[in-house]
Order: C-alpha cells, then structure tokens, then sequence
C-alpha cells in the first residue's frame, strides 16, 4: 500500500517518514529501542534549551502543564504519556511518519488521538527543520492536551475538518489550525503570551512572536483568519490573539459552512496583512 504523505503548503522535499509500515490510519508503533543515544540527547538539549525560554513568553496555562509530558533527559515513551493524557482528558498520542494527509489527521483528532512524528531531527537541524519532527509535536502540542477546554478545542477543529473536506474548505481550515494550534497568541492579564506549538517548539521564534514591532497582531476573527495564507518556512508575519481558550472553543460551536462560502467569495489575504489585489 503506498501511503502519500501529506506536506504543509508547497513543501517540495520528499517527505522524511518511513510511511511503508504504518497502518491504514497512518499510525505505526514507537520503535523506542531504534532510537540512538544521539538522539536521546538531542531530545534532552531541545527540551533543556527551550524550557529555559518559556517565562514571560509562553502562555501560564502551557507553563503549568508542561511538567505532565515526563522525562526530559531522553525521548519519553509515547505509553507512559497516554497514562497521564488519557486520565486528565480522555487523549492519547499516537505515532506517526510525519505529516500525512488531511483526512486521516482530522479523523484522528475527531477521535482525541493526537498524531506524534516517531522521529527526531539529526544534531545538524538542531536550530532549524521544516518538517515536524517528535521534539515539535511533543513540546509543542501535547502538553495543552492536558488542559480540558483546549483538548476540546482540539477534537472540535478535527470534527470540523471532516465536514470542511467534505465542503472542499480544507485549506481555509488549515489557516485557522495554523494560526491557533500553530502559531496563536493569547493575552494574559500580564501580557501577550504564545499558545501555538510552532512558536512553543522553537528557539527563535518564542521571543519574535511575542515582542517583534514587525509582525501584524490581530484579534481572532473566523472570516479574516481563514483568508489569510501563511509561510511554512519563515516567522510568521500575522499573529492572531485570542482573550482565553473559551473563546476557542466557542468560536467553533457553529457551523462553518456559512462561513466558508462568505470567505470563498472574497480576496485571500497575503501572509503579511496586504490585501490581494
Ligand atoms: N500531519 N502528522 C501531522 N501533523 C500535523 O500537524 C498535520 C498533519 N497533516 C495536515 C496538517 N497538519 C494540516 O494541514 C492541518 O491543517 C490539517
Ligand atoms: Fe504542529
């Protein structure tokens, strides 16, 4: 069975995962023996590294679940995660190659199983790798899985994404994903903080996201965000704030189809703000 991978936006490199042994599902087991002690301590330098960036930047909520994703010293098992996850909000993490297609990504949310990549970026990419790798996923999102209004959020947007495919809005979808479980920001009483595992997961752009005067900060606004296109590969130039993770969820109680076809019908809007012409 040749399963393509899915790439985020116009990625052209072939995708890194090995996606001959996984299930129809995508899903593969975690060969926790097959990793090296390189990339334990790979594992180890990235959580070091960026944990010590996170006060003043990453949202309170991010801060206090942190703690729940285990080990630090050498790539966790994903089994001894599930344990705490599911006790705290019914999820669990699931490996995966990599990417992969929308689809099975949305069907797997849908049922609060969160797809983690089984493999980590090689010593060389430790400032920097396009695709995400186990350090992103587990870093960047699985900790707010254990925050209860955020996982629904969450297993909402994979409801949603199955209803968007069938509506071919899947990459208006996509936008609100990248900008809130990506790349959100969410304003505290003390200040501007980050929420999305991209910014969360990466040494650069923690500090960029928060305090940069370059890039565009706006409220979350379904219409605005779902026109706006993004750049996989450099820091974002539109942030989107939300007030709380309330505002998330309720944000996706209605149905989209209005909402789409609203959007469909007018200009997209550039990663940096400019209206197309
Ligand atoms: N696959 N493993 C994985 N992880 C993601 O975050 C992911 C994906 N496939 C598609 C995708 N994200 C985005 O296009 C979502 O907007 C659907
Ligand atoms: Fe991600």
């Amino acid at each position: 069975m040749i399963l393509q991978a899915a790439t985020y936006g116009a990625s052209d490199r072939p995708p890194r995962g090995d996606y001959s042994r996984c299930a129809p599902d995508y899903t593969c087991p975690q060969n926790h023996a097959a990793y090296t002690a390189a990339d334990h301590d790979t594992y180890r330098r990235l959580y070091e590294r960026q944990a010590a960036l996170l006060p003043g930047l990453a949202c309170d909520a991010f801060i206090d679940a942190l703690p729940s994703l285990g080990v630090k010293d050498h790539i966790p098992r994903f089994e001894e995660i599930n344990e705490r996850l599911f006790k705290a909000t019914q999820w669990e993490i699931v490996a995966v190659p990599g990417l992969i297609p929308e689809v099975p990504f949305f069907t797997l949310l849908a049922n609060r199983k969160f797809p983690v990549t089984d493999w980590i970026r090689t010593p060389a990419e430790f400032d920097y790798i396009v695709e995400p790798d186990i350090f992103h996923d587990l870093f960047g999102h699985v900790p707010l899985l254990f925050n209860p209004v955020f996982a629904d959020y969450v297993q909402r947007y994979g409801q949603g994404g199955l209803k968007a495919d069938s509506l071919g809005a899947c990459e208006q979808l996509s936008r609100l994903y990248w900008y809130t479980i990506e790349f959100g920001l969410l304003k505290q009483k003390d200040g501007l903080r980050a929420y999305g595992a991209g910014i969360l997961s990466s040494s650069g752009e923690l500090q960029h996201a928060v305090h940069s005067p370059e890039p565009l900060r706006l409220p979350l606004q379904l219409e605005r965000t779902m026109r706006t296109r993004y750049k996989i590969d450099t820091y974002q130039q539109t942030y989107f704030v939300i007030d709380s993770f309330e505002q998330l969820f309720e944000m996706t109680a209605p149905d989209f189809a209005p909402v789409y076809s609203q959007v469909m019908a007018l200009p997209e809007i550039a990663a940096n703000g400019e209206m197309a012409a």
